[in-house]
């Protein structure tokens, strides 16, 4: 018996793919626009730590569905590069003087090594890269059309600030208040930035999500994201000034309930307002608001802390005079940055209420506001003209009445905010602008671009807010482009966002030298049929791309409003980690397991719980592409990748799948020992197959792998039973597995006297009658006599025979008010009821 010799085979197909071009893709206009599709993974950040599991799972899943269109006629697209500008290469340039590029590029040499060792069918002549220069020269031209639309401004801004990156962090950076990066709490910093107004496409942003075959959990979030909501702007008028505090209120209807005010602590009137008594008290509230980040400061858990004024305003509604407090639960940046508080209807309101023994009232009858905040509907109370009426009939009649006396307007907010777009780093594509002091921000023309990173002598960055480029005298002075004179680059850099905002454009053309890509390739291929990726992206890159696209669309570079048609996620592929009782985990190294199933910390003993973790260097539970592809196969690894479960859920590694997964992979290896026969297999095996044939092609068509690779497994054991192989039965069997374990079918293939399968279009068919199920007749018998003819499954088990039997009518009216004694069921044959 031969060994399954999956080290061999891989390198061998491997190669011939290489050197055939194999999955070279052109625009082929022979084929109609509905068979042609363009399927994209989310390249990778090209990482010192190289490939890790979850790449894989997304890109066999790709490359799986990507084969199968190929056999079935279609035109596909299918590119992979890398994202290689960001943070991580800086850093370590930093620690060891190592150009950021050097490192980035051997890391992509070991990648792209990597995932050509997987066997996926991309097209590596589309290859692109990030940080090369004629990439990035097109995301700077893309910079300067923002530029020209004007959506793209300078500001000094408060943003986050990583006082240990020493940069400048967009809201998505910030994760629980510290940097996603290093972990570092992030600061609020007053610091000069480009800033792209994201927001001016919120609402486009937020209606064709609509459009978006996408799965509904990340609409969601990009939609709370954007979190559009409406309500009203109302005036209170601060008394004894000329001022009015304009709140943003998406409860009008709750006006009379308003018994406070709350300004953010950075308002511009809290200087103003505060009177002098209170001055000390409000100056020392600022200072500890100023190092909080914005999670910390709107944390519903977070114990409410505040300040008083001194100063009141007059509820426009009643004339009451109510006191105007100052709280960093209020966020500058939202709304008007200050809010009228109606502690009975709002919980933040109410803690802050309680804390400070600011009046409560009720304004909607129907919870018990002792004990919290009511915020559902019901009917108003102590409200004047609204009294009785619901919420939204409410909030109507009283944006009427602020309107008709001018005390306040219908408006609508965003939670989305303008994207920081620039970055104090070296590593990045620099904003190709130049200061001049006579015509004030000068683009860089066009056909200077790339506008190319210099070299810099360190990479540390200046920490006064500017970039190592600062350092650089004779890059940054340079003569105006517009008149001539001396003039100052923007030393800013742009964020790692920028790069994957549109890289699935340029793979459509990827060495067009005078345009982002020809407009023809980009009509011929887009919008992305299928975009698979980590669900982590929902709001960053998933957001920044659709923005630039719509971007690109309205200045008549694209032709589609959205570039992603259809977004899969893939779940996270997790691990075991091993839990002591008092819940610590202990490395996966210090583990034993003395009996199946029960594990023990070596030399200690004490007993451990088997859960599920994310695979991490501290627990010793990650595992490496490389030792598995070494230790059972590429296409071992791409199959038990499928096998593990649903493409969309998250899964832990298990050691016995892999070897379970090989296994299969192996059998179907050796049943090529046997005498190969050309003849009409018999009916069953028939059967067997084309359900197979009708499973797999339903199945991969949905991406749902994992049970067309069960059905895979199902044939084989049968065909495993025969003594020959039938080339009827193997044949369409290998063309199905193909897809999954490219490297094995194209061997078997060759074995079967063929040329090789490689992007050919030669899926089987399946005859529709053969999948359908056989049908037998069943006979009951009633202590051996016939009562009753029926017809069943082929397949029916012998419980189901007794229990149809005993569903029968006839036999439920013979047996009825008698002792049953035994059911004895012969399958594929009848069921005798014994009775007396
Ligand atoms: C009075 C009120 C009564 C409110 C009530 C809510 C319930 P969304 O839905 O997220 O847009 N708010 C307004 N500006 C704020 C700011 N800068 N920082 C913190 N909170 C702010 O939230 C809008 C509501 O959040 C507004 O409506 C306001 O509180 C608060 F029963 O006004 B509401
Ligand atoms: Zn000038």
């Amino acid at each position: 018996m031969s060994k399954y010799p999956y080290a061999e085979i891989e390198q061998k197909w491997q190669r011939f793919w290489e050197e055939n071009s194999s999955f070279k893709v052109e625009e082929d206009p022979s084929f109609p626009k509905e068979k042609r599709r363009y399927v994209l993974d989310m390249f990778p950040y090209p990482s010192g730590s190289g490939l890790h599991v979850g790449h894989p799972e997304g890109y066999t899943a790709t490359d799986i569905y990507c084969r199968f269109l190929r056999m079935r006629g279609f035109n596909v697209l299918h590119p992979m590069g890398f994202d290689s500008f960001g943070l991580p290469a800086e850093n370590y340039a930093i620690q060891t003087g190592t150009h950021p590029k050097i490192t980035t590029e051997r890391n992509i040499d070991h990648f792209r090594t990597q995932i050509k060792s997987l066997g996926f069918s991309y097209d590596w002549d589309r290859e692109i890269s990030t940080h090369s220069e004629d990439y990035y020269r097109w995301t700077q031209w893309i910079f300067l059309k923002l530029f020209e639309q004007g959506l793209a401004y300078e500001a000094e801004t408060p943003i986050n600030w990583c006082s240990s990156c020493l940069t400048g962090l967009a809201n998505e950076e910030v994760k629980d208040g510290k940097c996603e990066r290093c972990g570092q709490l992030v600061e609020r910093r007053n610091i000069r930035q480009w800033i792209l107004k994201i927001t001016s496409y919120a609402d486009r942003l937020l209606e064709d999500l609509d459009t978006l075959d996408w799965s509904e959990s990340i609409k969601t979030m990009q939609r709370n994201w954007i979190g559009r909501s409406e309500g009203a702007n109302v005036h209170f008028q601060i008394d004894g000034h000329l001022e009015s505090l304009e709140v943003y209120t998406t409860r009008p209807d709750t006006l009379f309930g308003a018994t406070y005010m709350v300004m953010a602590p950075e308002h511009p009137y809290v200087e103003k307002i505060t009177t002098d008594k209170h001055r000390p008290a409000v100056e020392a509230y600022l200072e500890q608001a100023r190092l909080k980040s914005d999670l910390e400061r709107t944390d519903l858990a977070k114990d409410k802390t505040g300040v008083f004024t001194g100063a009141f305003a007059v509820n426009p509604v009643n004339g009451e005079k109510i006191p105007i407090w100052i709280s960093d639960y209020i966020l500058i940046s939202y709304g008007t940055g200050a809010i009228m508080a109606v502690p009975a209807h709002d919980q933040r309101d109410w803690e802050f209420a309680k804390k400070f023994d600011l009046p409560i009232i009720e304004v909607l009858k129907g919870g018990t506001i002792e004990d919290e905040a009511f915020t559902g509907d019901g009917p108003h109370v102590n409200s004047s003209f609204l009294d009785g009426m619901g919420k939204e009939e409410a909030i109507e009649s009283i944006i009427e009445w602020l309107e008709e006396r001018k005390l306040g307007q219908r408006a609508v907010n965003y939670k989305l905010r303008d994207w920081v777009f620039s970055r104090q780093r070296y590593w990045g594509e620099p904003i190709p602008l130049v200061h001049c002091p006579t015509c004030g921000i000068v683009p860089v023309p066009e056909d200077q671009l790339p506008l190319k990173l210099p070299e810099v002598d360190s990479y540390e960055p200046s920490g006064t807010g500017e970039s190592p480029l600062a350092k650089i005298h004779e890059w940054v002075n340079t003569s105006c482009p517009k008149c001539g004179g001396p003039g100052r680059r923007e030393t800013n850099t742009m964020p790692q966002w920028a790069g994957s905002c549109w890289y699935y454009l340029r793979y459509l053309d990827p060495r067009n030298g005078s345009s982002l890509a020809d407009r023809r390739k980009i009509d011929y291929w887009m919008p992305v049929d299928l975009y698979v990726g980590g669900a982590e992206h929902a709001v960053l890159h998933l957001l920044y791309a659709r923005f630039w696209h719509k971007v690109l669309y309205d200045i008549g570079v694209v032709g589609d409003v959205e570039p992603f048609k259809r977004l899969v996620n893939q779940g996270m592929i997790t691990s075991f980690a091993y839990q002591r009782p008092d819940k610590t985990l202990v490395p996966t190294d210090e583990v034993e397991e003395p009996e199946t199933d029960s594990f023990v910390e070596k030399g200690t003993g004490t007993p451990l719980t088997q859960v599920i973790a994310k695979m991490s260097k501290s627990l010793k539970n990650v595992i490496n592409p490389d030792d598995i592809i070494r230790d059972f196969g590429a296409d071992s690894m791409r199959v038990y990748e499928m096998f593990m479960g649903p493409l969309q859920v998250s899964k832990p590694w298990s050691t016995s799948g892999i070897s379970g997964v090989h296994r299969f992979l192996d059998r179907v290896w050796r049943l090529f020992d046997r005498e190969l026969v050309d003849r009409e297999p018999p009916e069953e095996l028939k059967r067997v197959l084309h359900k197979t044939i009708k499973k797999v092609t339903g199945d991969t068509d949905s991406l749902e792998f994992n049970t067309a690779i069960a059905q895979m497994m199902i044939f084989v054991n049968e065909v495993f039973k025969e003594e020959t192989l039938n080339r009827q039965l193997i044949e369409p069997f290998v063309l199905l597995l193909s897809p999954y374990a490219p490297h094995l079918a194209e061997e078997l293939w060759e074995r079967l006297g063929h040329e090789p399968l490689a992007g050919r279009q030669n899926w089987p068919d399946y005859d529709e009658e053969l999948t359908r199920d056989e049908m037998i007749n069943l006979v009951f018998q009633i202590n051996g006599k016939v009562r009753a003819k029926v017809e069943a499954n082929a397949d029916i088990s012998p419980e189901e025979m007794k229990e149809a039997a005993l569903n029968h009518p006839r036999i439920k009216e013979l047996t009825a008010g008698r002792q049953i004694r035994k059911i004895i069921p012969v399958p594929g044959k009848l069921v005798n009821i014994v009775v007396s």
